[in-house]
C-alpha cells in the first residue's frame, strides 16, 4: 500500500512575500498542492492522506469544488481527510453539506472514527476540530479497532491548546503509522512511524527551511517512509556578521552573493550583527529594496575605540559614562549599553 502524506496546506492564505511574491503567493499554494495531486496520478499512489488545515480558514464553497474537482480526477487513489483548527467545522460550515466524489473520505466527526479499506487492508483513522481549539489530549485514549493489517492514524495538533500529544503514549498506541499536522516544521516523532509532514508550503516567514510531503509504502505493518521537499520557495533567515571594514556596499555585495547561492527563488530575512565602523550607517530600506528580502534588522554596534574615547574625555559626561563600565566585557548586555550610550552622548553632540 503505498501512501502520500501531506498537512497545512492552508489553501486561501496570503503569506508573507515581499513585494516580489506577495501577489503570486496564495496562487503557489494551489500550484503546489495541485503538483501533489498529479504525482499520485503518476505514482498511482493508493491513499493521499490529509492531516488538517488543508484551507487556511473556513473554505468557500467554490474553493471546496476546486479542490473536489481535482481528486475527483484522480483515477486510482483515494482520500482521506481531517479538519484542522484553522479549517474546523464550523455551525456553518461548507464542510458539513458538501457532496465530495466518491474516491474521497473526510472523517469529519468529532470522536475517533475510521474508514476501511479492505482492497488496501489498511483502515485510517481520525477525527475533525469543530472548534478553533481543543485542550484535551485527545489522541491519548486513540487505539486501533483491528479492522486491518495497516492501520493509520490521521492526526492535527500537539501544542497546549491543540490536542497536546504525548509521543511515548502514541508510540505505544498501536497505530503502524501517524500521520500528523499541525507544526509547520516537518520532523519525526519516530522515524517512519510517527511524523509532522510539515507545512506543505512556507506559509509563515517563521516557517524557514524546506517544505514538501511524504511519501510511504507499508505492507502488512510496516511502513518506510520518504520526505519529499517540493515547495516553491523557502523563507531563509540570515545572519550577517559585519566588522569595521564593511560599508553599505560591500554588505550589500555579501547579501547579494548569499541570495545567489541560496536561491534566487527563496526569501530573506536578514539580521546585521556584530561591530560596524561606527560612522558607517545601514539603510536597511535600501537594503530591503534589493528584492527577495522581507525584512532587514540592524543589531549591530559601533566598533568604538573604547581606550581612546575615554582619554580624549577624561574630564565631560562622556568620559564619565564611560568609566561608569569599567572592566565590563564586549559581547556583555553592559557593553550593548555602553555602546548605545556613547551612540546617545555623541548624537547629543551633533
Ligand atoms: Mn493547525
Amino acid at each position: 500500500m503505498r501512501f502520500i502524506h501531506i498537512a497545512d496546506v492552508h489553501l486561501g492564505a496570503q503569506p508573507d512575500a515581499g513585494p516580489l511574491y506577495s501577489e503570486n503567493r496564495p496562487q503557489e499554494l494551489w500550484d503546489t498542492f495541485e503538483h501533489v495531486i498529479r504525482v499520485c496520478e503518476e505514482e498511482r499512489t493508493d491513499l493521499l492522506l490529509i492531516a488538517g488545515d488543508l484551507f487556511h480558514r473556513q473554505p468557500l464553497l467554490r474553493e471546496l469544488r476546486e479542490v473536489d474537482y481535482l481528486f475527483s480526477r484522480l483515477t486510482h487513489t483515494k482520500v482521506v481527510l481531517i479538519a484542522g483548527n484553522h479549517d474546523y467545522i464550523r455551525r456553518d460550515s461548507y464542510y458539513r453539506t458538501f457532496r465530495w466524489s466518491e474516491n474521497v473520505y473526510p472523517l469529519f466527526g468529532r470522536n475517533l472514527e475510521y474508514v476501511d479499506f479492505p482492497e488496501l487492508g489498511t483502515a485510517v483513522y481520525g477525527l475533525s476540530y469543530h472548534s478553533r481549539e481543543i485542550s484535551e489530549p485527545l489522541y491519548d485514549g486513540a487505539a486501533p479497532a483491528g479492522a486491518e493489517p495497516i492501520e493509520i492514524l490521521l492526526a492535527h495538533g500537539g501544542d497546549q491548546k491543540h490536542i497536546p500529544i504525548d509521543r511515548k503514549v502514541l508510540a505505544s498506541s498501536g497505530f503502524c503509522y501517524i500521520a500528523l499536522g499541525h507544526i509547520h516544521k516537518p520532523q519525526a516523532l519516530e522515524k517512519d512511524r510517527i511524523i509532522y509532514a510539515g507545512a506543505l508550503e512556507p506559509v509563515d516567514r517563521n516557517d524557514t527551511g524546506p517544505h514538501g510531503y511524504i511519501r510511504g509504502e507499508a505492507s502488512k505493518a510496516v511502513v518506510r517512509t520518504q520526505w519529499i521537499p517540493c515547495a516553491e520557495r523557502e523563507y531563509i533567515h540570515l545572519e550577517l556578521d559585519v566588522d569595521g571594514s564593511d560599508t553599505e556596499g560591500s554588505v550589500r555585495e555579501r547579501i547579494r552573493q548569499y541570495i545567489d547561492e541560496q536561491g534566487n527563488n527563496n526569501i530573506y530575512k536578514i539580521t546585521l550583527i556584530g561591530k560596524r565602523s561606527p560612522d558607517i550607517i545601514f539603510d536597511t530600506k535600501r537594503i530591503a529594496g534589493m528584492g527577495n528580502i522581507l525584512e532587514v534588522a540592524d543589531e549591530t554596534c559601533p566598533a568604538y575605540d573604547i581606550t581612546r574615547l575615554l582619554e580624549e574625555n577624561r574630564e565631560n559626561l562622556l568620559g564619565q559614562y564611560i568609566s561608569h563600565f569599567a572592566g565590563c566585557r564586549e559581547g556583555s548586555l553592559e557593553y550593548e549599553a555602553l555602546c548605545e550610550g556613547i551612540d546617545a552622548i555623541l548624537a547629543g553632540r551633533e
